[in-house]
């Protein structure tokens, strides 16, 4: 089996309902690695975000992710990365609602930039955010295609 991790965030307007949505995670078979509940600063929440800096949604992205606290998992599990964003669904939770009534963000998204949890995009991007909200993570990154017999 290739295991695989990728970083799931439960942000600010979910968050009450992180035990829920874990009890989806750990019945869709991931396992949680890494859990942390953390408070970011504006400026770390425009570092995690750095991609979009310059976008018309970026000030308000930022704001909004520093609302309040938010809760990082490490989830491992075969094509974790891709099989989590199917999971997460759309982007804009109305959208979500209609054509993948199932995903988390259909079931507990607020509006088009408050969709309750957030994914890793690709491999590196996984690694990346993973480093950032786990800077004292012991778990060597898994190299990709590489098949890990640990978990
Ligand atoms: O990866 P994903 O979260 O599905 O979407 P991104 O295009 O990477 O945007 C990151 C984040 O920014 C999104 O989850 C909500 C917010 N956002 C927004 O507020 N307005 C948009 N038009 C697009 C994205
Ligand atoms: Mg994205």
């Amino acid at each position: 089996i290739f295991v695989e991790r990728t970083l799931a965030v439960i942000k600010p307007d979910a968050v009450d309902k992180s035990d829920e949505i874990e009890e989806i995670i750990l019945r869709s078979g991931f396992t949680i690695l890494q859990k942390r509940r953390v408070h970011l600063t504006p400026e770390q929440t425009s570092d995690f975000y750095a991609e979009h800096y310059g976008k018309m949604f970026f000030p308000s992205l930022v704001a909004y992710m520093s609302s309040g606290p938010i809760m990082a998992l490490v989830l491992a599990r075969e094509n974790a990365i891709a099989y989590w964003r199917e999971l997460v669904g759309p982007t804009n939770t109305l959208k979500a609602r209609e054509t993948h009534p199932d995903s988390i963000r259909a079931l507990y998204g607020t509006d088009d930039q408050r969709n309750a949890v957030h994914g890793s995009d690709t491999f590196s991007s996984a690694e990346r955010e993973i480093r950032f909200l786990f800077p004292d993570s012991i778990v060597e990154p898994i190299p990709a295609g590489q098949a890990a017999k640990d978990y």
